[in-house]
């Protein structure tokens, strides 16, 4: 730890990637991104206006009720009683304490656990950390599933018995060789390409694109914005209305069907069930044809372009992309089921540069082919409780302790939580319907939260622990999409009273009695050298030599060669699948499944099917809400994180999260660029920044994710949120009976302009503070 004033510089990384931090008299004065990467995130400029932002969490806190009257008491006081300022060993104490209490009284499995996407790192991975600490504690409720791409990780397993349609994408060079046509729904958004979960050296997407391009790949966005195809692709735009790329799919295959253009000894070799479909497809089954003419009217695109579409994508070498987005939305499995359906009548599964790939995109990292690298990981140890609840149905377990439910074929019960330890995520970002989880976040007796700085969760716990941010710890940085390990070193002191979530789970380990188990005796240092040296020793059993850690520590990064032939998904299968099955029963593609079928679920039946959702832009409820609500991911941020940075706020309007809306809504409201507008349906309204903009097609409103939810009134429910953020709008409901995920983009808004003056944002002034209280 450098205490000169001399500038210093230290190696670092995060999520959005890999760079230099400069530091000044003890002080980080700038980031600047590594020179091997070609086309920096812009993102990057955002932790340093963040990392000294008054919504730092300066020392422990506890809410005052909480403080002076115990657990349980006044949940409503979350969120509106002031916290009181105390020592950390005051707050270990009585965290401690509280643990302890909870696992006695109703043992283990009523403590919930989660966290999300922290920072990157694999030591100081915030999840890992506490589900070690928790796992030693003698086990927590986990959750299962996703939120990124949840109800693919349910339903893709039943179709191809894997998710290698998800994890060894057919990557770029491939694509550039041999694709003629990439057909993409839900686009591939340019802003997503900034980020990569654990970091990322070179940010390559865009260039790999354009490489397709000049090679004459020619693109179709379909998607409601135009926004998520780059200009440079020349992409083919059709506006699809949200939440209906099933029926065009449906509409796609039945033209293939009735065209004879489908690849019927691919079917019948690699495939089972294409029969049941085809009684579907055409209307056998339920008296409705699929063609063009019916996809058109639930789509909103032509039936000429449906068809031409499927003709063009039976003639040449197409990959079908989709974006991870149409799978967060009610049926999100159907899409997914669709497409898969749809590559196999095109028979190009297994061919370099066709089939179907999803999430290409979705993260700047995928379409990378993976080195074969080992990935070190810190151990969490075994979790003695096996009871689980997907990660989507938070608010529903916390409110229906006892009750039943299903998930992909099973009958499960909600358990009854006391007690919620997050650490590294913000569920009053993520989480649908925050009315809701406002009413579920007063049934636990506890809530920890550890944050570096004030979100909306940490404002409504009732222990607050201030947590180091990356700059102010050392760990070691991993990121298998381009091949590297990198150095991520303590640039400077923690900002006020901050401690890594190591050193926090090891002081609260040593109060309960389990710190060695907790440390092995490792120090930070040690750990680094210790999950190098393992990942260092599995490399040279596979013939590939790392330096030793001192080298990585001053070099900043190792490189690892990157495999020359990029694998094709699904190839073996595709020579031999007799000799090369896939892991699902019938060993080939189930375009039916008996399995699923065998569930009798209405919302997911045994093959591919258009099932409305409960909103959209076909439904009654239009009258009353005409507009469909697009939450998607934002560009400014990553999710809520940094949101008080100026990188997040210079993107916001009127001092509003930005609300697009296409030139026609905005007319019909009398709404200009630039007003500020209310949000809102049955089950909350915000205020958002108006962006009147064709890119958007008409009938659809896009307010990405992520601003610091801020109500009006917090001690009201329902209370208007300032500042935007959409999850006081979006819908709470599992995708299905099978993978119960977030339905985040089914939704229906109103939009109208706001005539009074707004109310000011209070979202990133830190809560009023009681008095203080010693040691
Ligand atoms: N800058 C930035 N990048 C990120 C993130 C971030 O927060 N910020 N988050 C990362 C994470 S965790 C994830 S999971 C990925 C998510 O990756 P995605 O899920 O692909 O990202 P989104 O931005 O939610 O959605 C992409 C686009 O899908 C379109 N879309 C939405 N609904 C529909 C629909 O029903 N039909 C069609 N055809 N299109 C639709 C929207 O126009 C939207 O812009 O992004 C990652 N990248
Ligand atoms: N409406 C709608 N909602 C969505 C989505 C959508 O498309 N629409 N997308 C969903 C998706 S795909 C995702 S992945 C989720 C994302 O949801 P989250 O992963 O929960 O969101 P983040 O904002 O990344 O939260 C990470 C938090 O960890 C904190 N943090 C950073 N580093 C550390 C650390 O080292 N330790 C600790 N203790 N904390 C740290 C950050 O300050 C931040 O508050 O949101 C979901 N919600
Ligand atoms: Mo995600």
């Amino acid at each position: 730890m450098p205490q000169a004033s001399t500038p210093t510089t230290f190696h670092t990384g995060s999520h959005w990637g890999v760079s230099q931090a400069h530091v000044h008299a003890g002080r980080l004065t700038s980031l600047t991104p590594h020179p091997q990467d070609p086309q920096p995130a812009p993102l990057l400029e955002a932790l340093p206006s963040a990392l000294y932002h008054e919504s730092r969490i300066a020392q422990p806190m506890i809410r005052q009720g909480y403080l002076e009257h115990g657990p349980a008491s006044n949940r409503a006081g979350r969120g509106v009683e002031p916290f009181v300022p105390v020592s950390w060993d005051k707050a270990l104490d009585l965290l401690a304490a509280e643990l302890g209490r909870v696992q006695q009284t109703y043992g283990n499995e009523a403590i919930f656990a989660s966290s999300g996407w922290a920072s990157a790192g694999v030591f100081h991975h915030a999840g890992s950390q506490l589900f070690r600490f928790l796992n030693g504690l003698g086990g927590y409720l986990n959750t299962v599933t996703n939120w990124s791409f949840g109800a693919a990780s349910v339903i893709v397993p039943h179709i191809v018995g894997s998710m290698d349609p998800l994890t060894r994408l057919t990557s770029w060079p491939t694509l550039r060789d041999h694709t003629k046509l990439l057909v993409m729904f839900g686009g591939m958004a340019p802003k997503n390409l900034q980020v990569q979960s654990g970091g990322l050296v070179q940010h390559r997407t865009l260039d790999w694109l354009r490489q397709l391009r000049q090679a004459g790949v020619e693109y179709v966005n379909i998607s409601p914005m135009r926004s998520d195809a780059a200009d440079q692709l020349d992409a083919e735009w059709l506006a699809v209305r949200p939440n209906t790329d099933t029926a065009l799919m449906l509409g796609l295959a039945h033209t293939l069907l009735v065209e004879g253009l489908h690849d019927a000894d691919f079917l019948a070799r690699y495939c089972v069930g294409f029969e049941r479909f085809r009684a579907y497809l055409l209307g056998e089954s339920d008296g409705q044809p699929k063609d063009a003419a019916w996809a058109a009217a639930i789509s909103e695109i032509p039936a000429e372009h449906i068809q031409r579409l499927a003709r063009r994508m039976a003639a040449v070498r197409t990959m079908i992309t989709v974006s991870w987005s149409i799978q967060r939305a009610d049926h999100g499995e159907q899409p997914y089921w669709a497409a898969m359906t749809l590559a196999a009548m095109l028979g190009q599964i297994g061919l370099p540069g066709g089939g179907v790939g999803f999430g290409y995109g979705a993260t700047g990292g995928n379409g990378n082919a993976s080195a074969r690298m080992p990935q070190p990981k810190l151990p969490t140890g075994s979790n003695p409780i096996k009871t689980f609840v997907p990660v989507a149905r938070f608010a529903d377990m916390l409110l229906n302790p006892g009750a039943s439910y299903d998930f992909n074929g099973q009958r499960l019960t909600y358990p009854d939580v006391r007690l919620v330890y997050w650490c590294g995520g913000n569920p009053f970002h993520k989480v649908q319907d925050l009315n809701k989880l406002l009413r579920a976040w007063q049934r636990p007796e506890t809530i920890i939260i550890h944050e570096p700085w004030w979100t909306p969760a940490a404002r409504r716990a009732d222990i607050v622990l201030p947590c180091a941010t990356t700059l102010e710890r050392n760990d070691l940085g991993v990121s298998m999409s381009d091949g590297c390990y990198f150095a991520m070193q303590q640039a400077i002191t923690p900002v006020g009273q901050a401690r890594s979530d190591y050193d926090i789970y090891r002081a609260l380990a040593t109060r309960l009695g389990f710190a060695e188990r907790f440390t092995e005796g490792r120090s930070e240092m040690d750990w680094l050298r210790h999950l190098y040296a393992e990942a260092r020793q599995q490399a040279a059993q596979q013939q590939l030599d790392l330096p030793p850690f001192e080298a990585l520590w001053e070099a900043g990064m190792v490189e690892v060669p990157r495999p020359e032939h990029p694998p094709v998904l699904f190839t073996a299968f595709r020579q031999d699948p007799e000799a090369n099955p896939l892991k699902t029963p019938s060993g080939r593609i189930e375009i039916f499944s008996e399995t699923i079928h065998s569930f009798g679920y209405d919302d997911c039946p045994g093959h591919a099917t258009w099932l409305e959702p409960a909103e959209w832009l076909g439904s009654p409820q239009t009258a009353q809400y005409p507009l469909h609500l697009l939450s998607n991911q934002p560009n400014a941020r990553l999710h809520s994180q940094l949101d008080c940075s100026t990188v997040s706020r210079q993107a916001k309007v009127a001092n509003r999260e930005a609300l697009w809306l296409h030139p026609t809504d905005a007319a019909a409201r009398g709404i200009r660029d630039g007003e500020v507008v209310r949000v809102y349906n049955t089950r909350g309204a915000c205020l958002a920044g108006a962006v009147v903009t064709e890119a958007i097609r008409p009938g659809v409103v896009q307010l990405a994710t992520g601003a610091w939810f801020d109500p009006e009134d917090p001690a009201t429910l329902g209370s208007l949120d300032k500042h935007g953020n959409p999850n006081v709008l979006t819908l709470d409901k599992g995708t299905s009976k099978l993978g119960q995920c977030s339905s985040a983009q089914t939704v229906l808004v109103q939009v109208a302009r706001l005539t009074e003056a707004p109310p000011p944002l209070t979202a990133f002034t830190p809560p009023a503070m009681g008095a203080s209280v010693g040691a």
